[in-house]
């Protein structure tokens, strides 16, 4: 890294220090853009790299609710708002326990650069609560959902801010934070929050857009190299929403998925998952995936035992971490090379530890970086909000397409990047290659703001 960066970099340390996993999206995205630091002096001049890795704001919120047994219970919700440069603020709401500042700031930072490469017009944001949506009823969600929104909405609008779901935030918590949104405001701006349910001005095909996404993007990638799918064995970490459609755009490809996850362990089937069993327990029961077996008496269950998930010891062509941030460790990489891989595709932000990534990409494993590959699911966010300002629709058809186009653009983008800079299939420095030219771009026409 150059002089510039380094000074950037340890400044960042510095005043982050208790932010870990915000230094290390930051560390990830400056160790790869330094040849186009170097073309463009007047970046160092107008302190860009400074300005880009400070959140335009961040809003840190008390969300006292009640449950079911009466008891107040006293959350913190966040929403940072990054950049605006190409758009409204966009991204997601995550609730999980583990939620604090560091995350919420690293997956607003990568949200960032990876709605610059989607094209088109939305900037970044994330935000989110400590609150854990496990074992809770119905009530206790929807009561919960209420109050996060009673602080958040004076914060977000269709042109100010959007939301979405996250971890732990899928169509029902939409729907009740959407809920509480239209009724403070006393307005209907149906373009406030994205993965709304189709009846009330959800887009078809969101729900699937993620896992549909990485796919595309993915099979572009094996296309480059002259390999397909087909036939290939894939293992999915994750059951959850992103790994899901994954799955199913997978087994569509004439893949076949032979295990999958969740926070406790994972599931083995040699003949191939039945992702309908796998539907009805996470989207219908929201059971543990090691009920698999009761329908699947002849699968394995691995219980997670370490900060390793089990599912990574797998023998696979193609690895798909689809859970959360740092899930695939550099043991976890070892072992997937040792067994051949590939491939691995980024469903979820972040997936892959900074010495895993740089492992693989050692071995000469194609890595679909997570900007890039998961990014048809916002993608669809912002066809979400176009439909919804023009008050209509498109059918799930011409969703998928537009979709399909935007992650083929997406993996071309990445190719010529990396290309262009000199580190030919390295598509992790390709994708913030070009995501950052663009937001670069838009800074230096604004002026300093
Ligand atoms: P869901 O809540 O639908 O599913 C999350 C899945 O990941 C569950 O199987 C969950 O298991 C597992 N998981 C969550 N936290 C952990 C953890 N700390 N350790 C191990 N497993 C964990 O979320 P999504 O599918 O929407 O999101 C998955 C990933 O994809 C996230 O990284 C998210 O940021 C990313 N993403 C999501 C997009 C979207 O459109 N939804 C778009 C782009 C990226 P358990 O039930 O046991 O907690
Ligand atoms: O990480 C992500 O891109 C998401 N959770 C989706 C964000 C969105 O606004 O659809």
């Amino acid at each position: 890294m150059n002089e510039y960066l380094s000074s950037v970099l340890e400044e960042v340390e510095k005043k982050n220090s208790n932010e870990p996993e915000f230094i290390q999206a930051v560390r990830e995205v400056l160790q790869t853009v330094e040849p186009v630091i170097d073309k463009h002096p007047e970046f160092k001049q107008t302190s860009l790299l400074e300005r880009i890795v400070e959140p335009e704001r961040i809003i840190v919120f008390r969300v006292p609710w009640i449950n079911d047994n009466g008891k107040v219970v006293v959350n913190r919700g966040y929403r940072v708002q990054f950049s605006s440069v190409i758009g409204p603020y966009k991204g997601g709401l995550r609730f999980h326990p583990n939620v604090n500042q560091s995350i919420i700031k690293f997956l607003g930072f990568e949200q960032i650069f990876k709605n610059a490469l989607t094209g088109l017009p939305i900037g970044g944001g994330k935000g989110g609560s400590d609150f854990d949506p496990k074992r809770k009823s119905d009530n206790e969600i929807m009561r919960f959902c209420q109050s996060y929104m009673t602080e958040l909405y004076r914060h977000i609008g269709q042109d100010v801010d959007v939301p979405a779901g996250d971890i732990g935030v899928g169509a029902r918590e939409i729907g009740y934070l959407f809920g509480q949104y239209k009724r403070i405001r006393n307005a209907y701006e149906g373009g406030v929050l994205t993965g709304k349910a189709i009846c009330y001005g959800g887009s078809l095909a969101r729900k699937e857009a993620t896992g549909y996404g990485l796919i595309f993007y993915v099979r572009e990638m094996l296309k480059a190299h002259n390999e397909t799918l087909k036939d290939k064995t894939v293992t999915i970490s994750g059951s959850g929403n992103v790994a899901i459609y994954a799955c199913e755009k997978a087994l569509e490809n004439g893949a076949k998925v032979v295990a999958m996850s969740d926070s406790n362990g994972c599931i083995y089937d040699p003949n191939g998952i039945k992702l309908d069993i796998i539907k009805e327990i996470k989207e219908i029961k929201r059971e543990r995936i090691k009920t698999y077996l009761q329908s699947c008496p002849n699968a394995q269950y691995f219980e997670r035992t370490s900060e390793d998930s089990p599912i990574w010891d797998i023998k696979t062509d193609i690895a798909l971490p689809c859970a959360t941030q740092n899930e695939l460790t550099l043991n976890s990489a070892k072992k997937l090379v040792a067994n051949g891989v590939l491939a691995v595709g980024e469903g979820a932000n972040m997936p892959c530890t900074q010495s895993a990534t740089d492992f693989l990409l050692e071995n000469k494993v194609l890595v679909a970086p997570a900007k890039a590959a998961n990014a048809g699911g916002v993608a669809t966010s912002a066809i979400e909000m176009s439909q919804n300002s023009m008050r209509f629709y498109y059918t799930f058809e011409e969703v998928e397409a537009k979709l399909e186009r935007i992650m083929i653009n997406i993996f071309d983008t990445c190719r010529k990047n990396a290309e262009e800079y000199g580190c030919t299939g390295n598509y992790v420095a390709g994708a913030n290659i070009a995501a950052f030219k663009k937001l670069a771009d838009g800074m230096m026409a604004q002026g300093i703001v």
